[in-house]
């Protein structure tokens, strides 16, 4: 027989499965279905051991749920806006259209080599004009439900390039092109309401019982939903002009020894008007502006702030407080203005030190008072002291009854705030979906009908990283008016990406629609997603951006479902020498030097062995050998009884006790395999079962039942195919079938092949083991105890001595007890 040579099977029956369309979706049947996804890839040019390792994982999964008798959906796209496309058109001319293709057309050929089984005629590319016709439809969607608004935000702005930078192009404050300073400077920018959904998205990830939880904490606190209390307090020199804060601990509102403006707090310029420190605070605002809201926050940022000159007057005892603006404090949470309270909170308690304000102790512990002065800030629970009619009062109750005092005399009101902001979706870019409004003098803001879309990018722009290449196009920025016909101005800024994502996976149910994005019928046909597999990296924005997404779709009636993706897999990262494989460390192994050298089966193989998906994956060169080795020797074993399957004998698997164990462990192993994949994804431990079949069958005597041989070495075969599509098919056909493996059903195991009609046990004296026993699974203690003790070297040892006692222990061992 010929040797193992992967690389002419892999492609061999690459081309057969592609001509023979074996992984065209099933619509219509009246099969369970399942839809299975990994996450689509960004076009970056080449695929790297993460995309393997994800596309293998999805692969088994989608080939596992064929063979049980699914109609499965297992689509792939791509992901193909975005800046690097623009980058490359900068520093190559090239243009971003044709830089994506090309990648495009390269990474589909690295999948195809990998033997993933997805169904292209549903391939999605978010470039093109078919789908982000549809991208533009749902911003239309959004705009009609009032979720979709413009107004002033603060841009990464350089002043060198004239032009918006993304956050990615700015490194340690410059611009990555000219390296001037960037600042920040305030444009009229989309948004999308995401935080209408705030409540929804925080409460459903209780229904998501099949995500981790570790996803599920880090979006809860993406959400960062916090129930607190505003308070009003006054400004006697602004005519008691109120300002509100917002606290989660109005207990300690009789603690408040100063309060806090954001710097770009409204209140802030009239409170400083005409005072002493007016010019020093507004170079502080000016200098804030430009700093991130990370280092303005962080725990360990140094607090830097100004006392304005005015007072404010605390709402319950009347006392003036002095109020400042601080780096500490940011506009866009709660209020925009903190009360002060440096006894209980450690941010206030470290400003409070270094600008020597009063700290006032109005929670104590009780049965063990605090000392004065406090050495830090006291943040547990307590009573209530210094705290006029609520001393005395637990900590918590009091949170209760200062809120009800301060809404009974309309100072405050009980409210509830989110961590997160409504997302932001201008891009000042070129390669990203136009948002489809134009701008009329007579009209306002107008949305493009539907049936004009797409709003197609133009040819003729100019690619000079200086300024959104989409304004330097005349064609483009000048427009009439869709409702009164005079000249008008389109908008220039396309949306984020993310959008692009946002709804792919709807797109695949039905990838041809020209009307719409997808019809209700065939969404509802294979939504949810059933399987979701891919990187934590977009455990927040990306899944919560779809589950946002999904919602507005449900509540527009456009689909059935309300969350997106029922189980959630994220797999691990693929590491050598113990650090993650990246270009800057230089230690990346290449999916193509791996199928080039052992083929892709050996590649696959030795990722699905290495590690369960969700766990990081070590790579191991000797791994890969040793994966290589496996599947060289289950071509040899087919290879040396192919001529049994010419003649194939029916298996009797009870003529002797060898054909009974092989018939058993086969079984053990289908059961294993099964049960692995089908409801753990252990794919690893499913591999060592199959490896283990083959030991059995390599040292089968010959002599032994042929027919129950035959059966194993075909199950070796169906067993594989999830995992090594190309050699199990190549082999299928070497004993004899002509149809295909993958379209076979999955086998299923025999209980009663299970049962074992010999045990073996251990034999000890005196505890230790002496010898072993095979006896009959039905034998009772009595006899097993009477053989053991005819055993010879059993007899040797109990020479001389009186057996005092016999114990069994059913399956195990006997232990005899002698003196
Ligand atoms: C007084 C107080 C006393 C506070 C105390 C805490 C402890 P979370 O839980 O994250 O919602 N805060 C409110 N708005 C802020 C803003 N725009 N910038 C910075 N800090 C702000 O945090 C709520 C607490 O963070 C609020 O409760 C407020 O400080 C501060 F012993 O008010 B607290």
């Amino acid at each position: 027989t010929q040797g193992y040579n992967p690389h002419q099977i892999e492609h061999k029956w690459q081309q057969i499965w592609g001509e023979r369309h074996i992984y065209r979706t099933v619509e219509e049947s009246d099969k369970p279905k399942f839809y299975t996804l990994e996450q689509f890839p960004y076009p970056s040019g080449k695929l790297h051991m993460g995309h393997m390792r994800v596309y293998s994982i999805g692969d088994v999964i989608a080939r596992f749920k064929r063979m049980n008798g699914y109609r499965v959906l297992h689509p792939m796209g791509w992901d193909a806006f975005g800046l690097p496309a623009e980058n490359a058109a900068i520093k190559n001319n090239v243009h971003p259209a044709k830089w994506t293709m090309d990648n495009i057309a390269h990474m589909k050929e690295q999948q195809n080599q990998l033997g993933v089984s997805y169904d292209w005629d549903r391939e999605v590319t978010t470039c093109q004009p078919d789908y982000y016709r549809f991208t533009q439809w749902l911003f239309l969607l959004f705009y009609e439900r009032g979720l979709a608004y413009r107004k002033k935000a603060a841009v990464n702005w350089c002043p060198g390039c004239q032009t918006v930078l993304a956050n990615e192009q700015v490194e340690d404050g410059r611009c990555w092109r000219c390296d001037t300073v960037v600042e920040k400077k305030e444009l009229e920018q989309w948004f999308f309401r995401i935080t209408e959904y705030a409540d929804r998205l925080l409460h459903d990830l209780d229904k998501l019982d099949e995500w981790p939880e570790k996803v599920k904490t880090m979006q809860r606190n993406w959400i960062g939903r916090s129930e607190g209390t505003n308070v009003t307090f006054t400004i006697p020199e602004l005519n008691d002009a109120p300002v509100t804060v917002f606290t989660t601990r109005p207990d300690t509102l009789f603690g408040v020894t100063y309060m806090v403006l954001a710097p770009e707090h409204p209140l802030v310029e009239q409170v400083i008007r005409g005072k002493a420190q007016e010019r020093q605070i507004r170079e502080f605002i000016a200098r804030m502006r430009n700093e991130s809201e990370m280092s303005r926050t962080s725990a360990d940022a140094e607090k830097v702030g100004y006392f304005t000159g005015a007072y404010a007057k605390h709402p319950l005892t009347g006392e003036e407080v002095p109020i400042w603006v601080a780096n500490y404090v940011l506009m866009d949470y709660g209020t925009g203005a903190v009360m002060g309270v440096p006894a209980h909170d450690e941010r206030d308690f470290a400003f409070a030190k270094k600008y020597h304000l009063p700290i006032r102790k109005v929670i104590d512990r009780p049965g063990d008072p605090l000392g004065e002065p406090l050495s830090e800030a006291y943040v547990e629970d307590g009573v209530l002291v210094n705290s006029g009619q609520f001393n005395g009062m637990p900590n918590r109750k009091a949170i209760v009854e200062i809120s009800k005092a301060l809404e009974s005399q309309g100072k405050g009101e009980r409210t509830v705030t989110y961590k997160l902001r409504d997302w932001l979706i201008s891009r000042q870019r070129y390669w990203g979906a136009p948002i489809p409004i134009i701008y009329c003098d007579a009209c306002g803001t107008v949305p493009v009908p539907k049936e004009q879309l797409p709003v197609l990018l133009p040819e003729d722009v100019t690619f000079d990283g200086r300024s959104n290449p989409l304004t330097t196009s005349p064609s483009f920025v000048d427009t009439t008016c869709p409702r009164c016909g005079q000249p008008a101005r389109r908008e220039t800024d396309t949306m984020d990406t993310f959008i692009d994502s946002s709804w792919y996976y709807l797109r695949y149910t039905d990838p041809h629609n020209e009307e719409k994005p997808f019809s209700k019928e065939m969404a509802d046909k294979w939504m949810q997603v059933d399987e979701y597999i891919g990187g934590i990296e977009h455990a927040i924005l990306h899944l919560l951006y779809s589950r946002f997404f999904t919602k507005v779709l449900y509540d527009a009636g456009m689909v059935s479902t309300d969350e997106p993706f029922k189980s959630l897999l994220t797999q691990g990262m693929v590491l050598k020498d113990g650090a993650k494989m990246s270009k800057s460390k230089g230690n990346v192994v290449s999916p193509d030097e791996i199928i080039e050298q052992y083929g892709a089966d050996t590649g696959r193989l030795f990722i699905l062995f290495a590690a369960p998906p969700d766990r990081d994956l070590e790579w191991s060169d000797s791994g890969v050998e040793g994966s290589y080795r496996f599947l060289n020797r289950v071509w040899r074993v087919v290879g040396e009884h192919k001529h049994i399957f010419e003649d194939r004998p029916q298996a009797e698997p009870d003529v002797d006790k060898e054909s009974k164990a092989l018939n058993r462990t086969l079984h053990y192993t289908i059961k294993k395999v099964t049960e692995d994949v089908g409801t753990r994804y252990n794919f690893n431990t499913a591999i060592s079962a199959i490896m283990e079949l083959v030991n059995a069958v390599q040292s089968y005597p010959q002599t032994a039942d042929r027919g129950t041989l035959a059966d194993a070495i075909e199950h070796i075969v169906l067993l594989l195919a999830p995992f090594t599509p190309h050699i199990a098919e190549e082999l299928w056909q070497q004993i004899g079938h002509r149809d295909s493996v993958h379209e076979q059903a999955w086998p299923t195991f025999d209980e009663a092949a299970l049962a074992l009609d010999e045990v073996e046990l251990a034999v000890q004296v005196n505890g230790k083991v002496r010898d072993k026993l095979t006896v009959p699974a039905g034998a009772d203690n009595k006899e097993v105890e009477e053989m053991a003790l005819a055993r010879s070297k059993v007899q040797q040892q109990l020479n001389g001595k009186t057996v005092h006692k016999v114990i069994v222990v059913p399956k195990k061992l006997v232990n005899i007890v002698a003196k």
